[in-house]
């Protein structure tokens, strides 16, 4: 899979895919993530890539050209699946999505700033909206990261036996069980018995009951779902 990421702030997305699961999906030439700075495809002085709200208001937004130059000019080389605009106003990002996404061959995200883009620009080049929660980021950078992130780690062959994503929180609309590792007791806080018994169909059982347990009390909106 290949994904494209368009910002203006191209520095804040060369940490998030440097490490770890991301990191071996690129090395295992699973996943490619470029990121485009929009500066580079302006036609105004200075690098300009955003004016004055037409009507009048607080805020910048980000113009229509630059922004179909460089899509224009990436799908010279490619052909999206999705063309994706990061935005509060989206829809919410949940693991049904992320996991439809991580079945394309190659997404491009547009990071919003300031008051948005041009709507144009959504109207005619956008074909979908996500937002990865009910508050606001200062760009759409970490949200891309955040999305880029929920998608890499689903790509067939990126995550292992240990890491396997269908015992995942959200898989199927439960929330994982708790978790324990060595030592059995720490202080006087033993690790429940269950999972000392080498009984392993008692072992999933008690896994289950514990995710709906889980899931009743912190997230009953998901259950059912
Ligand atoms: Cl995608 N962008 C911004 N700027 N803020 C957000 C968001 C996106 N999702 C939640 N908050």
């Amino acid at each position: 899979m290949k994904i494209d990421i368009i910002s203006v702030v191209p520095d804040l997305l060369q940490g998030p895919f440097a490490h770890s699961i991301l990191k071996r999906a690129k090395e295992k030439g699973l996943l490619d993530v470029n990121v485009i700075n929009l500066r580079d495809y302006t036609t105004y002085a200075r690098a300009q890539v955003d004016d004055y709200a037409f009507g009048g208001g607080a805020g910048m937004v980000m113009m229509i050209e630059p922004l179909v130059n460089a899509v224009e000019s990436l799908q010279q080389q490619t052909v999206y699946d999705e063309i994706i605009y990061l935005t509060p106003d989206g829809t919410t990002l949940n693991q049904k999505t992320a996991n439809a996404l991580s079945l394309k061959n190659n997404l491009l995200m547009i990071c919003g700033h300031y008051k948005g883009v041009d709507q144009r620009f959504r109207d005619h080049f956008v074909t979908k909206e996500i937002s990865i929660g009910d508050y606001v980021l200062s760009g759409g950078e970490l949200a891309a990261a955040v999305l880029t992130d929920a998608i890499g780690r689903l790509i067939p062959g990126v995550l292992n036996d240990e890491t396997s994503a269908l015992t995942d929180s959200f898989q199927d609309n439960l929330l994982a069980p708790p978790v324990y590792t060595r030592p059995e007791v720490f202080r006087d806080w033993k690790v429940p018995d269950i999972l000392l018994s080498g009984n392993h169909k008692l072992i999933d059982e008690w896994r289950h009951e514990q995710s709906v347990e889980r899931t009743k009390e912190r997230r009953p909106d998901i259950m059912g779902e």
